[in-house]
């Protein structure tokens, strides 16, 4: 940026501003079974709410009638909540390709992520907005704050994140209660501006360590999430941890000013 350059000074600063404080995106493959119930629920705790909200959906091309339900649903409540399901024509690259592209396509201030399996704490959003209203560049859910919150963790991701936490200390030089929990609510356009690029859930830790990389003020808010009651999770150990291991190693390159992440 030159000398004269002054972002400030250009009279366009409305055009820049987000028509809505915040954007939940669902992302769904195959949840026929549950996209009716979360969507319920997610308007169930920000009607009422002192901020406006609006709902992404983002379909991969589902096998069942997830569409649809979705579609169908959004027409009924379209007088009480903004709600646009997105039906993607690229086939299946990922979670993490899923909600980059709800992100891009939303419209708040804030965003997060909440799974259709109906597992997130959805009634913590109000306090996660809160303390992003508060200055926060990410509000971090975490299950590992107090105890007894983890239980529901199935055991084969607690042993993964044993290590990958350790992975994390080393890489950041500071413990992260739950970097790869998924449920976190961000500043939308400030994180896509650090270019988010994971196509699978280690777009979870990338948001996180990004927000810490930029020198952002974390908050983490403790959480316990359930269980998937209807349909099947669509994480797959063995491809997700190259996935994982690249961010640890982005990380460290980008903090030692070896090779710059963003
Ligand atoms: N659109 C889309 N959604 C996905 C994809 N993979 C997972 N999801 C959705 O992301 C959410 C979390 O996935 P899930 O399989 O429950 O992951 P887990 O909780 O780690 O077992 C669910 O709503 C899934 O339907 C995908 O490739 N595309
Ligand atoms: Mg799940």
């Amino acid at each position: 940026m030159s000398k004269n350059d002054n972002i400030q000074a250009m009279p366009v600063k409305h055009f820049l501003d987000d028509p809505v404080d915040l954007t939940i995106v669902i992302p769904c493959l195959n949840e026929a079974e549950n996209i009716v119930g979360i969507l319920d629920s997610v308007r169930d705790v920000v009607q009422g709410q002192p901020f406006t909200t609006e709902i992404v959906v983002v379909d991969d091309k589902s096998d069942d009638n997830t569409y649809d339900l979705a579609m169908q649903w959004g027409e009924e409540n379209k007088d009480v909540l903004l709600i646009r399901v997105i039906r993607r024509s690229l086939h299946r690259r990922g979670y993490g390709a899923a909600v980059r592209y709800g992100t891009a396509h939303g419209h708040g201030r804030y965003c997060i992520f909440v799974s259709a399996d109906a597992v997130d704490p959805i009634q913590l959003i109000p306090q996660l907005y809160e303390e992003m209203e508060k200055g926060a560049t990410l509000a971090q859910c975490s299950r590992y704050l107090i105890p007894g919150h983890d239980k529901t963790i199935p055991f084969k991701y607690k042993f993964f994140q044993f290590f990958f936490r350790r992975g994390v200390r080393i890489v950041l030089g500071q413990q992260i209660p739950d970097s790869t929990y998924a449920f976190k609510m961000f500043r939308r356009r400030e994180t896509l501006g650090v270019g988010l690029s994971q196509n699978r859930f280690s777009i979870s830790p990338e948001i996180t360590f990004k927000s810490i990389l930029v020198g952002g003020n974390i908050k983490y808010i403790p959480g316990a999430q359930g269980v998937r009651v209807y349909g099947v999770s669509k994480f797959i150990f063995h491809k997700e941890g190259i996935g994982y291991g690249y961010c640890l190693l982005r990380t460290f390159l980008h903090r030692f000013n070896l090779v710059y992440w963003f």
